[in-house]
């Protein structure tokens, strides 16, 4: 068969794009070279709904012992006792958890989207939002997570959900304090820790599950594996809620769970990409994925120390994880302005909702920043001070092409130390 030359023609360019550029979104990261090989490689070609020893089709033998893999490394990873790897994304992960536990039309509590929170905790243009009653809580002008009104509003609205985890919130979370109300008001808690998961994992923030019921994540960002999705119990539990199956059988958290997955809202498992999750969870257990984490922390303070140097305005003061969120409009610059001025000196992030925010969520105020993606191409404290200094440079002359052409000719030269896939040529 002939060569589709012109995609990989595009696949190359993207390729050198990742390359030359500073990747600073915060939810993006460079999988290992043998994460990408396994996504590339014939369980694709392979059915396999249902779980390992309890498919619906024949030939599983080896899928099975993939998906196996997966799970047990990633129970290990994070002292669970249950885990399922088949979500293909966090979105769906999330979908799967709100079928398990909620009814349609019934009452959940996230943190607001413009205060930091994710399309999946309610938004009223996500299925959370469409389906179910969603109710917020936000954050204080600090830019910390408003726990009073949060345990305020869980009193008096009795949600049966409370989410706590963000998509933009640069601040560890008190799993305790969310916990304590929640079992004051008959709530499930459900940690989303799509964003700092690789923090947790490694053990540099608080452990969510200590105190929360059921923990979701994605792959891709911090933990640094192939796009997809997990969800896991440290101890799986007969359901306090009386949550029932769709024939109305009670059933163990776990057993819920991997029913709202499959066949409540996924078919087929992407099986290369659980082999590629293996793979991605392999790595977390080393001593090396510690010392990424360690760096990425060191990494992050060193970049908000700077921007604070430099008169930056950040939601909260600084960080305690892999990103911070900045407030622009003392620069008199828009998210927008600054997001699309950056990409054209090849230096990415993304445009950002700021708490309290007076621009549409097209435009915002701010932008979001993250450092795990150039951790891991080698980055260390003293170039993120380089990194600063570009972006200053950039959003101080927004509309003068000589300095943009002058620092994105400055981008090029400085990623060079950082190589990226070698192998691949
Ligand atoms: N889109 C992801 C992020 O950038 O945080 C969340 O799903």
């Amino acid at each position: 068969m002939q060569k589709d030359t012109l995609v990989f023609d595009l696949i190359r360019k993207e390729l050198e794009r990742q390359r030359q550029g500073i990747e600073l979104i915060a939810s993006e990261n460079f999988t290992s070279l043998q994460v990408m090989q396994a996504m590339g490689t014939v369980p694709t070609n392979k059915y396999a709904e249902g779980y390992p020893g309890k498919r619906y089709y024949g030939g599983c033998e080896v899928v099975d012992e993939i998906e196996t893999l997966a799970i047990e490394r990633l129970k290990k990873i994070f002292n669970c006792s249950w885990a399922n790897v088949q979500p293909h994304s966090g979105a769906s992960t999330n979908a799967a958890v709100f079928l398990a536990v909620m009814k349609p039309g019934e009452k959940f509590m996230g943190l607001d989207l413009s205060m930091g929170g994710h399309l999946t905790h309610g938004s009223p243009a996500n299925f959370s939002g469409k389906t179910y009653h969603a109710i917020h809580y936000g954050v204080t002008k600090d830019g910390i997570v408003d726990y009073e009104q949060l345990e305020a509003k869980a009193r008096a609205e009795k949600p049966k959900m409370i989410i706590c985890g963000a998509s933009a919130y640069s601040r560890d979370w008190d799993y305790k304090r969310i916990r304590a109300v929640a079992d004051e008001v008959g709530a499930v808690v459900f940690a989303d820790i799509a964003h700092p998961a690789g923090l947790i994992a490694t053990g540099l923030l608080n452990d969510p599950f200590e105190h929360c019921h059921i923990v979701s994540s994605t792959t891709h960002k911090t933990l640094r594996g192939p796009r997809g999705g997990i969800i896991m119990l440290r101890h799986d539990f007969e359901n306090p809620w009386g949550i029932k199956d769709p024939k109305g059988n009670l059933r163990m958290m776990s057993s819920l769970l991997d029913l709202a997955v499959f066949p409540g809202s996924q078919g087929g498992p992407l099986e290369h990409v659980i082999a590629a999750k293996a793979i991605a969870f392999g790595e977390i257990l080393t001593e090396d994925f510690k010392t990424y984490g360690k760096q990425i922390i060191s990494n992050a303070q060193a970049m908000a120390k700077t921007f604070v140097n430099r008169g930056y305005n950040l939601i909260s003061g600084g960080t305690d994880s892999h990103l911070m969120l900045i407030d622009l409009r003392n620069k008199k610059l828009t998210g927008k302005k600054a997001q699309e001025t950056l990409d054209k000196a090849l230096i990415t992030v993304n445009r950002n909702s700021v708490p309290f925010d007076d621009k549409s969520p097209f435009i915002t105020s701010g932008i979001r920043v993250g450092v795990p993606a150039v951790t891991t191409r080698g980055m260390k404290e003293e170039h993120m001070e380089t990194v600063v200094g570009m972006i200053d440079k950039v959003l101080m002359n927004p509309d003068d092409p000589d300095v943009i052409s002058s620092v994105s000719g400055h981008v090029k030269e400085f990623m060079q130390q950082f190589p990226l896939y070698p192998e691949l040529g």
